[in-house]
């Protein structure tokens, strides 16, 4: 193990220090964040009532659109100069989410990705390519400082440029691959166009996370590119990865527990519900400085492994993520909400609201078709009109979304109307 004291800690002696920090944390946003204050106070809560890990039960939920109302920065529980890294994610409509972290905060993540990394065999004699995006996504500039931390070699590869990364891979003999698993088929596959076969590569170890996979991926993608091929969840409101990875035993993710409070809890009813039921994931983050948040409700759907792990580290661990209690699409790693395509097409004075979203996946990379319905007036035989409209909304959609969208033009009228809920999104694809 990475930090042995940490990751191997007696439960309960995890339970005390979890209660500690609890406690300090609802005092530091009680004290420091007006809007947590307001909601502590409508709850009837005082710090002083929150002393043992148990007491977490009393405190109310975060969502994302609590996130949103505070857009930009009202829910940081610091002062703006001791924020030294700010990322970002999608929230549901065309505001991101954001996310601000202190100097001990950037610290944190490189330790607890450095324990993913550790566990799953890397070591400083390793050299790292972060094939996840760099920029305001939390997984490429995570991985990166995780990875310099536990002292191996980062090669910044970010996304993209899919040939030029193989040539890399292969020069630079690169031992270690972080990207997002739908990535690593699409990468095998250029690998074999190419006319490499997976000897010419020294590639040991994959660290895939950042959207759903399943275990048939695994096998397909540690068979054909002869790599061990391990999880790594995380979400960037709550830190990016490194919130939960797993062992050698690739049988759950253990929850940075010291850090992390997992709970599962009926998205519905809100009730906690016991080890081993699915339900909705919500997180608490212990340590946090920059944007602590307390009861935040992921939306992803799994469920609490309790039982000793066979490794030897006694964090609780989740299982794969089986889906999520909202609309909430991953494409090509890039979160992206229907509304906020909608609000996109909108937006804009030549369409009807009537669209539909097709997503597929083609050589292993995810398509997006959107489909939209032109107004009366605004619907032409002009092609070169009909195509300047095309442009405007794919230009759009990418500056908002950063995503390439197929757009396709149809006459008013023709997107076939729902009797009830309206089935706006088709997900072809089939995780196998
Ligand atoms: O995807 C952070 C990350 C980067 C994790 C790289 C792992 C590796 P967001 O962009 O905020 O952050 O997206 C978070 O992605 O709520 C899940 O729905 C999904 N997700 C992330 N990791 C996994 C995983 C990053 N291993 C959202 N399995 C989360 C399934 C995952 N879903």
């Amino acid at each position: 193990m990475w930090n042995k004291t940490k990751e191997g800690m007696l439960p309960d002696e995890r339970r005390q220090l979890q209660g500690v920090r609890l406690h300090k944390l609802v005092e530091r946003l009680y004290h420091n964040v007006p809007f947590y204050r307001q909601k502590l106070q409508e709850a009837g809560i005082m710090p002083s009532d929150i002393n043992t890990i148990e007491d977490i039960r009393k405190l109310p939920f975060t969502t994302k659109q609590e996130m949103r109302d505070n857009y930009p920065c009202g829910l940081f529980a610091v002062p703006r100069n001791e924020i030294i890294r700010i990322h970002a994610s999608s929230g549901t409509t065309g505001k991101p989410t954001i996310v601000g972290y202190t100097r001990k905060d950037l610290e944190v993540w490189s330790e607890c990705i450095a324990r993913s990394l550790y566990a799953w065999g890397v070591r400083s004699s390793d050299t790292v390519s972060v094939a996840y995006g760099y920029g305001l996504f939390t997984g490429g500039l995570g991985f990166h400082d995780g990875a310099q931390h536990l002292g191996a070699t980062v090669l910044p590869t970010s996304t993209g440029n899919t040939e030029k990364h193989i040539r890399l891979l292969h020069d630079l003999q690169v031992t270690v691959l972080a990207c997002t698993p739908s990535y690593a088929l699409h990468l095998y596959e250029t690998i074999i166009k190419m006319g490499y076969s997976m000897d010419d590569f020294a590639l040991r170890i994959g660290c895939f996370g950042g959207e759903p996979w399943t275990e048939s991926m695994r096998r397909e993608i540690e068979q054909n590119m002869g790599i061990k091929a391990y999880n790594m969840y995380g979400l960037s409101e709550i830190m990016g990865p490194g919130v939960a990875h797993e062992c050698e035993c690739q049988n759950g993710s253990h929850f940075n527990e010291d850090h992390f409070f997992p709970e599962i809890i009926d998205p519905q009813t809100l009730e906690v519900l016991p080890d081993g039921q699915k339900g909705e994931l919500v997180i608490t983050t212990l340590t946090k400085e920059g944007i602590p948040l307390i009861r935040y409700r992921t939306r992803d759907l799994t469920s609490l492994i309790r039982e000793q792990c066979p490794c030897g580290r006694t964090e609780v661990r989740i299982a794969p993520i089986m889906g999520r209690s909202d609309d909430m699409l991953i494409i090509r790693g890039i979160n992206v909400f229907p509304s906020q395509i909608e609000s996109v097409i909108l937006d804009l004075q030549a369409f009807e609201p009537q669209y539909q979203l097709i997503v597929d996946r083609k050589n292993n990379l995810d398509t997006l078709d959107v489909l939209v319905e032109v107004k009366n007036g605004f619907y032409s035989d002009d092609l070169s009109q009909m195509l300047a409209l095309k442009k405007e909304l794919h230009d759009k959609l990418k500056s908002v979304l950063s995503i390439n969208a197929n757009v396709q033009l149809v006459e008013p009228g023709s997107i076939e109307r729902s009797q009830g809920k309206s089935n706006r999104v088709v997900d072809k694809r089939v995780l196998k």
